[in-house]
């Protein structure tokens, strides 16, 4: 069995081998650990959908998802990206305070994300100098 404990200092290691996260004092990186949660989906699954309200910061920690857009005059969405372990999604709209701009799905067999709320992504995320400088 796995205690709390065990689990916090998996967290915390696997965040310190997140780029983004990578400078941040392990503080902050306690703190992230504290309030993440962790969400598994099932092959297939929208993980995020575009156009929908969103409120969630995704980490990926296991599995693989694919980005996909609406393109104009177009039915289906078309793939932009695939994402893996390590890779983050879902920051937009939560910098931006507006609607999910692509669909998020996981991929086979299915994926783990650590999540973090939008309060917390602000006081403890948001104000990283990569994801405002970032520009796909
Ligand atoms: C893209 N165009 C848009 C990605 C994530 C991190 C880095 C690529 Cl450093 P959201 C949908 C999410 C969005 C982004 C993600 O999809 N995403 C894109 C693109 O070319 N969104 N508009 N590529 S994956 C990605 C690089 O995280 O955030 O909240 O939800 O709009």
């Amino acid at each position: 069995m796995k205690t709390g404990l065990q689990r916090q200092e998996e967290n915390i290691k696997f965040l310190r081998s997140v780029p983004l996260l990578q400078n941040l004092p392990t503080d902050k990186l306690a703190k992230i650990a504290d309030v993440l949660e962790v969400d598994f989906y099932h092959e297939g699954d929208f993980i995020i959908r575009e156009g929908a309200v969103g409120d969630t910061f995704f980490i990926i920690n296991k599995g693989e998802v694919q980005v996909t857009q609406k393109i104009a005059g177009f039915d289906d969405p078309k793939e932009i990206r695939r994402l893996d372990r390590g890779q983050y999604f879902g920051e937009k709209a939560l910098l931006s305070e507006d609607r999910r701009t692509a669909n998020v799905i996981a991929l086979a067999p299915g994926v783990e994300c650590l999540t973090v709320d939008r309060e917390s992504f602000n006081s403890l995320i948001g104000d990283l100098n990569e994801l405002k400088e970032k520009d796909y």
